[in-house]
């Protein structure tokens, strides 16, 4: 646990008392602060009594008189669609708002570090898709070159649950633009943004807010070095922003749409081919569609950026090339789950927006494709051509809806059940029955890790 410094003797208000609220709590009560807890759900609320921390409403402004912050968890809304009322007292009692990653990094740094030869380091990976994988590949790289570090944050661990670090620790941080909004503190030494497309808009008051709270992870300050995918607008204007002249080394530009040129230092996946290439010179070349673990040019992305990491911190390009080929991937992103008669069955349960959908449909061929649940903002539009699609199998209580909406043969199964039976049924050696879903969960699961297993439980009675 990282204990959380600044605050001893006062009294800290934590909303939200789930993976993060909780380890806020045990970390604020270890720096010597009172949390003050709540949580909408007496389920939740009784767990965090049941560990002795004190639970009470805190409905209006008067009820934050003596407390000295909020710490919202990042699935409650503190400012769009509105804010939740709890947070809204603390906004009109004039208590600052802030969240678990705040605490973190106002927290990490320690005298203790006094007595450390390498200083710890923290990777913060962003991005609206691909950086569970880049954050899990990237401390896969570590782990196999015997570097000792972390991984926490969007990935499923409280930051506040690591352990202090020891000398020449590196922790991995994936943040979510829930997260890196609202941290008041956000101090990074290697910052990586992946890439950008609609998600969450709801939560960020659109495209132009979305953005924004990704972006801040590059803001204070900057970090000592930015890790950019520049195959969008969005991404070519924050490299752009943060480099001084055209060979600054502290910004790794990123892409797998095109071969960068000049003389920056960039990394890029053309044909299955990672080239890197620093002042003009190509410095590596690896490879990639032997590499199990990482397909398809999504996950080439990924690799290109937790490659350029890892460079950053002096790693040489044959050891990272290593420990490409042993890394397993992550549940429900591209994960095979087992091959029967010819047809292979893929969970990309995690593909939960329209663009990591068509990324994962474009990293296969002859794809039986089941989608379908809560769609999010913005519509299908953005899927594509779908020219690897044979037929989707559409899930969800809005299936109907959904199927009309494609622009493929498409079959309204509604449940997890039939739509794999159906793929099955009509599957053909070659094929693949790919679970990539294109919408959120929430309409017939508590989240997407929940589908992910029903699919492969319901594909296991096949194989
Ligand atoms: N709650 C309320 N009032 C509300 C809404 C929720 O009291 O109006 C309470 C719930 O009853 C529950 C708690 O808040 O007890 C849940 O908080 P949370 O949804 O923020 O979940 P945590 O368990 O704290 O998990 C969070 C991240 N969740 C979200 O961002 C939604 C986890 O990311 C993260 O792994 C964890 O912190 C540790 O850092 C998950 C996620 O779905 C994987 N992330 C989104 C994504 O990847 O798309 C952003």
């Amino acid at each position: 646990m990282i204990p959380v410094r600044g605050l001893q003797g006062h009294r800290v208000a934590v909303l939200g008392l789930g993976r993060s609220g909780l380890s806020a709590a045990r970390a604020l009560a270890a720096g010597g602060a009172t949390p003050i807890c709540w949580d909408d759900n007496p389920a939740a609320k009784a767990r965090a009594e049941d560990e002795g921390f004190t639970c009470q409403p805190l409905k209006t402004s008067r009820d934050f008189e003596d407390i000295a912050r909020l710490i919202v968890s990042p699935g409650i809304p503190h400012l769009y669609p509105a804010p939740n009322p709890v947070v809204a007292a603390a906004l009109a009692a004039g208590v600052p708002v802030d969240n678990d990653i705040g605490l973190f990094f106002q927290s990490f740094a320690t005298e203790d570090w006094n007595n450390l030869d390498i200083l710890p380091r923290v990777i913060a990976v962003t991005g609206s898709n691909g950086k569970s994988t880049t954050s899990a590949l990237i401390h896969h790289i570590l782990t196999d070159v015997h570097r000792p570090c972390q991984l926490a944050g969007n990935i499923g661990r409280g930051v506040l649950d690591l352990d202090p670090p020891i000398d020449g620790e590196v922790v991995v941080l994936e943040l979510s633009s829930y997260q890196t909004e609202l941290a008041r503190s956000l101090t990074p030494d290697i910052a990586v943004f992946t890439n950008l497309s609609p998600d969450h808009l709801d939560r960020h008051g659109g495209m132009g807010g979305y953005f924004a709270a990704k972006r801040r992870l590059f803001a204070e300050g900057g970090p000592d070095r930015a890790i950019i995918g520049v195959d969008e607008p969005e991404g070519q204007f924050l490299a752009g922003q943060l480099a001084e002249g055209r060979a600054d080394d502290r910004v790794i530009r990123v892409s797998v749409a095109e071969k960068l040129t000049g003389p920056r230092w960039q990394v890029y996946a053309r044909k299955g081919f990672l080239s890197e290439y620093r002042k003009g010179k190509q410095a590596a070349s690896i490879d990639l569609r032997a590499v199990p673990g990482l397909p398809g040019a999504h996950n080439h992305q990924n690799a290109c950026a937790a490659y350029a990491a890892c460079r950053s911190l002096g790693l040489a390009p044959k050891v990272i090339e290593a420990a490409f080929h042993s890394f397993a991937g992550l549940p429900h992103r591209s994960q095979l789950v087992g091959e029967a008669r010819g047809v292979r069955f893929v969970n990309d349960s995690k593909a939960t927006n329209v663009d990591a959908a068509a990324k994962a449909l474009s990293a296969f061929d002859n794809v039986r494709w089941i989608c379908g649940g809560l769609e999010k903002e913005g519509g299908l539009a953005e899927l594509g051509d779908l020219k690897t699609v044979r037929k989707a199998y559409v899930i969800g209580r809005e299936a109907a809806g959904f199927a009309l909406q494609l622009s493929v043969d498409a079959e309204v199964c509604t449940t997890m059940a039939a739509a794999v039976s159906r793929a099955v049924a009509d599957a053909q050696a070659g094929d693949v029955v790919l679970l990539a879903p294109a919408a959120a969960s929430f309409d017939q699961y508590d989240n997407f890790e929940q589908r992910g297993d029903d699919f492969m439980a319901e594909v296991q009675t096949y194989l």
